[in-house]
């Protein structure tokens, strides 16, 4: 497979203005497509029409009415060539395609019994053959034929505009008026029961929200319904935008790449982003519910009205649409709980990635199958970066910047370049070095120093930024980083800021600024101090950076106490704690035993004490250690063992040290009544699982007795799996007892067995690649379902680290192995199973050894899809 080079963007020879699209269902389907075809004027003429096309038997070919024979066009594996064409014409063709035996998941394909699409990024030219690319925009008028019991419910974009039924069969014709890429396409077929409600815009139409779930699902819509109706009137609230169809429908599925999709009017959903009731979703469940239908409620606008240019552009929806998501969650009640969530995320995945031989800047300039590109970089780091355009501007100006956007590049399909340059004219802020962050890979790193001259009275920080090296990038500019600080005195109280600099301060408030750094090193001096103040930096988490901050250990712990900012606070805790798992770290690699200091156990025990008066979520956040792998990501070369150890060792330090009050926490955060989502009560359940954490190394046999009540007593999901999560890793008859209730009760629920599966193949035991293959024999597991195959081997790869990385190389066998497998079914699964392995050069020796013969063997096997090869061909190079 070749790359695609960003450098190398042509427009499009011909345009694509209208699509009139019969599907005709039966035991194989047939696609007739009447595209109406023009000349690009800016081309040269005499140009061949090239359609992409795969997968797909063609009956026949019409010119302007006119059969075209073999000798005019050529068919080959990946399209269609048409040596000339006339400006304008009309191209009809009729192709056989197999959707019951699509295992891919990409155009159309069978989900249990329904059909259903996904073209983004390149899934239409699996249905037709097509100019399958984002800057083609053309009306669509698709009818669907079916048989009318296997198939009642037909849908596609648009509105329905005729229907008719003969015999068993029926057909209902669908036109979409705005112009689309083809990626926005869908269409399902199938038996599905339907809830109907109505949202009354701010202008006062009323739209037909409609959800399509099987058959017995209706009551799970709820929160998804509110969800969507939440979202439509934020997006009114804060962007003035309202939604410009009369109706707007949301489809449930079980087989899914991903988790949703944006299709016009037309979304399709991974069914555990919809479906949800007390009894069966997790609080977590109920959050990402509302995150997900906000995120493609989002992108009516920022995505579909104004569309990309070129898949090297994806960040340009993506991006806006994530931080869009994050600003309507936040708002939503959990504040800045949200934003440490997403923080977590970012070093646990993103960090990582752009260290990685995957390391990719937000906007790539190569790739060899699009697909790999739908990651934690375009999306998280991408949302950081709008996030700290937002910063720059200020929230009026970015939210005005963002409308001039929009109406500007109205039904256009643009660039990254287009966006920044209407926000630096709306704006008037210059962000050229800024564009650096579109075109940089790699997290960059602020080394922070510090000084304070109590003769002279001045505090001085000095600041230096590196970027670090990434594939085929060296030598890096420094970057615009906007850094958000304030100071505290000595007394905890937030001082009034005066700062003497050559770099830009934005004052945000008398006691915060935003500085920035625009050279390799800033120095900043605070004249004035009578006694050495304590920095509170990065503030918000103002930039996806790391950050080395210049604190002893009693500043952080003075940070934990005093910090106003929540952000900072949290992440003063999370350093102190990160500090003491690398020394145990350390130690375990010299064959010590690792100890702490008992400060670290009096700060947190101190912490737990406020468990009834505190800010609850945020006191679980700052109770959580940081994770192995963020440990993990800390180090030159790492040893699985000793990560592993050095976390097991701190913990079980901060159990002991807060002992018997685990307990009467425990106890105080019972819940008091019915189950209930408001943001307080989710707070005071992550806070009592938090606590259980800990109890489960102070006492596990009273931590099993709690379980047993708690599973007993529980009304609702959440405090469910919150037992058998705490009990996960305690070998015990309580642990078997209540995951073999559990698998009895909830067997005919794939969604709930899905946590089921996920917390087994997480859990720390000798036989876990024995436990992973019965649970794979499981009536319920399916290698053709990625949410099941995400539940165990996903799961395992990411969440259980010395399961994977067992000394004898087993882990790694095993993921190969099925990577191997899946790889021949659904190669955008298998590209990201495998990713587990790209990072084999971080290891010691013996572990690197290991995944490198096993990335070898997957590479020698051959015939991979072209996901596969291109991650496993980086990763080797
Ligand atoms: N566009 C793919 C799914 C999503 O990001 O919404
Ligand atoms: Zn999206």
């Amino acid at each position: 497979p070749q790359p695609k080079y960003r450098k190398d963007y042509t427009a499009p020879d011909y345009f694509i203005r209208h699509i009139d699209m019969t599907v005709d269902i039966g035991e194989t389907t047939e696609v007739e497509a009447l595209l109406d075809i023009e000349r690009n004027p800016d081309r040269p003429s005499g140009q061949p029409l090239q359609l992409d096309g795969e997968n797909m038997k063609l009956l026949s070919i019409e010119l302007d009415g006119k059969f075209l024979t073999e000798a005019d066009f050529e068919v080959h594996a990946k399209g269609l060539n048409i040596p000339s064409l006339p400006d304008r014409c009309q191209l009809r063709t009729r192709v056989v395609i197999d959707p019951h035996n699509n295992t891919a998941l990409e155009g159309l394909y069978r989900s249990g019994d329904i059909l259903c699409t996904q073209c983004e990024a390149e899934g239409f030219r699996h249905i037709t053959y097509y100019l399958d690319r984002p800057d083609v925009m053309a009306s669509f008028r698709t009818t669907i034929k079916a048989d009318r019991s296997t198939y009642p419910v037909l849908l596609s974009n648009g509105n329905p505009i005729a229907e008719d039924a003969e015999g068993d069969r029926h057909w209902i014709t669908w036109d979409d008026p705005h112009p689309k890429p083809c990626y926005l396409f869908a269409l399902v077929a199938g038996d599905l029961a339907r809830v109907e409600d109505t949202y009354t815009t701010a202008s006062g139409r009323d739209v037909a929200l409609r959800f399509y779930v099987d058959h017995g699902n209706e009551s799970r819509c709820t929160h998804a319904m509110q969800s969507l109706k939440a979202a439509m009137a934020w997006d009114e609230r804060v962007y003035g935008l309202e939604y410009d169809l009369d109706v707007y429908m949301v489809v449930a599925v079980s087989a899914f790449n991903m988790g949703a999709m944006e299709n016009k009017g037309l979304n399709l959903f991974n069914d555990r982003f919809v479906l949800a009731d007390d009894t069966s979703a997790t609080d977590e469940d109920y959050i990402h519910i509302e995150d997900v239908i906000g995120h493609e409620y989002f992108h009516n606008y920022t995505g579909n009205r104004v569309t990309l240019r070129d898949w090297f552009q994806l960040s340009l929806k993506e991006s806006l649409t994530v931080f869009r998501e994050q600003s309507f969650s936040a708002d939503q009640g959990l504040g800045a709980v949200k934003r440490i969530g997403e923080v977590r995320q970012l070093r646990r995945v993103q960090f990582p990635e752009d260290a990685s031989p995957m390391a990719h800047p937000v906007r790539p300039e190569s790739y060899i199958e699009m697909n790999n590109f739908y990651t934690p970089t375009v999306y998280e780091k991408g949302a950081q970066v709008i996030g700290m355009m937002h910063t720059i501007l200020g929230d009026a100006a970015f939210v005005h910047a963002v409308q001039e956007y929009l109406e500007k590049f109205d039904g256009q399909a643009v660039t990254i370049e287009d966006f920044v340059a209407t926000l630096e004219q709306s704006s008037g802020q210059d962000l050229q070095q800024f564009r650096l962050w579109y075109s940089q890979a790699g997290t960059p790193r602020l080394t922070v120093t510090e000084h304070y001259d109590a003769d002279a009275q001045v505090y001085e920080l000095v600041i230096k930024q590196h970027v670090p090296d990434t594939p085929g990038q060296k030598n890096k500019q420094p970057m615009h980083i906007p850094l958000v600080l304030g100071l505290l005195d000595d007394s905890g109280q937030p001082v009034s800021l005066d700062i003497e600099t050559a770099a830009e301060v934005t004052p945000q408030s008398p006691t915060q600024a935003l500085v920035h750094l625009r050279e390799t090193e800033t120095t900043l001096r605070f004249p004035n101090r009578p006694s050495r103040p304590v920095v509170s930096l990065l503030r918000g988490f103002s930039a996806p950076v790391k950050l080395d901050l210049p604190h002893d250990k009693s500043d952080l712990h003075f940070l934990v106490r005093h910090d106003v900012d929540p952000f900072s606070r949290w992440d003063a805790g999370q350093t102190l704690l990160l500090r003491a798992a690398l020394e145990a770290e350390q130690a375990l690699r010299a064959g010590n035993a690792p100890a702490f200091d008992e400060a670290l156990g009096e700060t947190f025990s101190a912490l737990l004490e406020t468990a009834g008066s505190d800010d609850q979520a945020l006191l679980a956040e700052m109770l959580a250690l940081p994770g192995e792998t963020y440990i993990a990501e800390q180090l030159d070369v790492v040893d699985p063992d000793a990560v592993v150890g050095a976390y097991q060792a701190l913990r079980q330090y901060l159990a002991g040290a807060m002992g018997e009050h685990l307990k009467a926490a425990y106890e105080a955060l019972r819940p008091g009544g019915a189950y209930r989502i408001d943001a307080g009560s989710i707070g005071r359940r992550r806070l009592q699982r938090q606590v259980m954490d800990y109890l489960a190394a102070y006492d596990p046999d009273a931590l099993a007795g709690y379980c047993w009540q708690q599973y007993d007593k529980a009304d609702n999901m959440t405090d469910t799996i919150g037992a058998l999560a705490a009990i996960n890793d305690l070998p015990g008859d309580t642990r078997e007892q209540l995951f073999a209730d559990f698998e009895q009760r909830w067997r005919e629920n794939h969604l709930v067995m899905d946590k089921w599966l996920r917390l087994q193949s997480t859990a720390r035991r000798d036989d876990i690649l024995e436990r992973l293959e019965q649970l794979m024999q499981h009536p319920i597991f399916s290698l053709r379902n990625p949410n099941r195959v995400r539940a165990v081997i996903g799961a395992f790869t990411v969440d259980n680290m010395p399961g994977l990385h067992r000394i004898d190389g087993s882990g790694y066998r095993f993921v190969a192995d099925y990577t191997l497998k899946i790889d021949q079914l659904n190669g955008q699964l298998s590209a990201r199973l495998v990713s587990c392995l790209t990072r084999w050069r971080r290891y010691e020796p013996q572990r690197r050894q290991l995944m490198r013969a096993e990335l070898e063997r997957i590479q020698q096997a051959g015939n991979l899809s072209s996901n596969l090869y291109e991650i496993v061909s980086k990763s080797l190079a």
